[in-house]
């Protein structure tokens, strides 16, 4: 058993402190790395030792393999953790990070190559009885006849996305067989110049559906677990921006039954860590998509409503413990929704960093708020415009929704822009309260769509 007594938190911002804590809660040594325009970082005080790692540009920073792994030899890390986005999901870093005899808090390279790759990702999934969208099991051929004919077979619209995509990059919808060799040409060339594969794949397009996704823990004594479902469907060219848990109308045995076919998958490809299994949901049915190797932006959800420490969870599995609770133990209560905080202009939706010149979170009962902000900190113009979140908890979807509105009015954040009119407008509208709106949902609501 690998013991972990320092980990170096290879990230910046909200995730880096929310790491940071864990590992002080657990009696963890900790490494901040940072960029020159990151000195002034929250976690970076608050860690034991901190490293620059390189100038503000992410490439030569945050995502220089090189430069983390010579932080980790001369810090004597024992482990990184790498949050989300950066190298989170890059299988060569994990595989460099073990070679160099370090642990990755996370899954086995091999594992984060085989969901990296999308097609690879269905066709496992598909083998271990997960639900798929009804598709080309596979890359497409070259042949233009066997194209048409897979797409007949599914029924129009279909859907052309490149297999090294993901997260919205790379897709293209066809509505009919005059336009179907065009976009897939098209598609193609798109992954070939921004990812380096050309590899394409079809499936049904679902018009309509919600973006519902399953939380996993897996040990590597065998076990798995799920933590239900969160409902992510609230968002605007792929950047989610509400989320919550439960998902609107779910049932406890639609939970239970994905749950377990999503923990049944995990047994069988011996998934470590923490996970997220994607599903569009539509009409009362599961689709899987993609998997996330990685702990995500929208957690807090789950952690609010079953009471657990995900990032502690990926520490002790990754030290080799086992899960130190069974799926029986697991109890959902209440509901609870995130509210992302980005630092933007409210009107144009561009980033829009600055100097933060008053802040002062919401609190109280159920409130969380999880940001790396300060009076009188700069938000830097080289990474993602996300600030911090806010996360409230209710006993029931209601009385979240009640919270969150005084936390939003609650929140004085002066000196930049950000989407907090958005989110007062999102928690006073009809249809969000309703629950179960789709993924289209916020974009119609601000005219992009028709
Ligand atoms: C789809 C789809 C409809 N049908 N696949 C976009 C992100 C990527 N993870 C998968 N995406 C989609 N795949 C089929 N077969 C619609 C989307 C989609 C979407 C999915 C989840 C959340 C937001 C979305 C916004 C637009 C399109």
């Amino acid at each position: 058993m690998a013991a972990i007594k320092k980990i170096l938190i290879a990230n910046r911002g909200e995730i880096a402190l929310r790491i940071l804590r864990a590992c002080q809660a657990m009696g963890i040594r900790t490494v901040a790395v940072h960029s020159t325009v990151d000195r002034n970082l929250k976690h970076v005080g608050m860690a034991d030792e901190s490293v620059c790692i390189g100038p503000p540009a992410a490439a030569r920073s945050y995502l220089s393999v090189p430069g983390i792994i010579a932080a980790m030899e001369v810090t004597d890390a024992d482990a990184v953790h790498p949050g989300y986005g950066f190298l989170a999901e890059n299988a060569d870093f994990a595989e460099r990070v073990e070679e160099s005899g370090f642990t990755f808090i996370g899954p086995k390279a091999e594992t984060i190559r085989l969901m990296g790759d999308k097609v690879s990702a269905i066709r496992a999934m598909r083998q271990a009885g997960v639900p798929c969208v009804p598709g080309s099991k596979g890359p497409m051929t070259e042949t233009a006849g066997s194209a048409r004919q897979t797409a007949r077979d599914i029924g129009y619209p279909v859907i052309i996305k490149a297999a090294a995509g993901g997260g919205g990059r790379g897709m293209r919808v066809v509505h009919e067989e005059a336009d179907l060799l065009k976009s897939i040409a098209l598609t193609r060339e798109e992954a070939r110049s921004g990812f380096g594969d050309a590899t394409v794949y079809m499936e049904k397009y679902l018009e309509n559906p919600r973006h519902v996704e399953i939380q996993v823990l897996s040990d590597t004594h065998g076990n798995a677990i799920h933590l239900g479902e969160r409902d992510c469907s609230m968002q605007r060219r792929h950047q989610k921006v509400i989320e919550e848990a439960p998902a609107p109308g779910i049932t406890p045995e639609e939970r239970e039954r994905i749950g377990r076919t999503c923990t049944d998958a995990c047994k069988r490809i011996g998934y470590r860590g923490a996970g997220t299994f994607e599903f569009l949901y539509e009409d009362g049915e599961f689709y899987f998509i993609e998997m996330n190797t990685r702990i995500q932006v929208e957690h807090p959800v789950t952690e609010s409503i079953t009471g657990l420490d995900l990032v502690r969870a990926q520490i002790l599995i990754a030290a080799g413990e086992p899960l130190p609770f069974t799926q029986d133990e697991i109890r959902f209560q209440g509901h609870a929704i995130e509210c992302r905080i980005n630092a933007e202009d409210p009107e144009t939706f561009m980033p829009a960093p600055g100097q933060v010149t008053g802040f002062h979170a919401p609190g109280g009962p159920g409130i969380r708020v999880d940001t790396h902000i300060y009076d009188g900190y700069r938000v830097p113009p080289n990474y993602d415009s996300m600030v911090g979140k806010i996360i409230a908890h209710g006993e029931n979807r209601a009385a979240a929704m009640a919270r969150m509105r005084v936390a939003l009015d609650e929140m004085v954040l002066r000196g930049i822009k950000t989407n907090i009119p958005l989110h007062q407008r999102l928690l006073a509208d009809p249809g969000f309260a309703k629950g179960g709106t789709n993924i289209h949902y916020l974009e119609k609501l601000l005219g992009i769509k028709k």
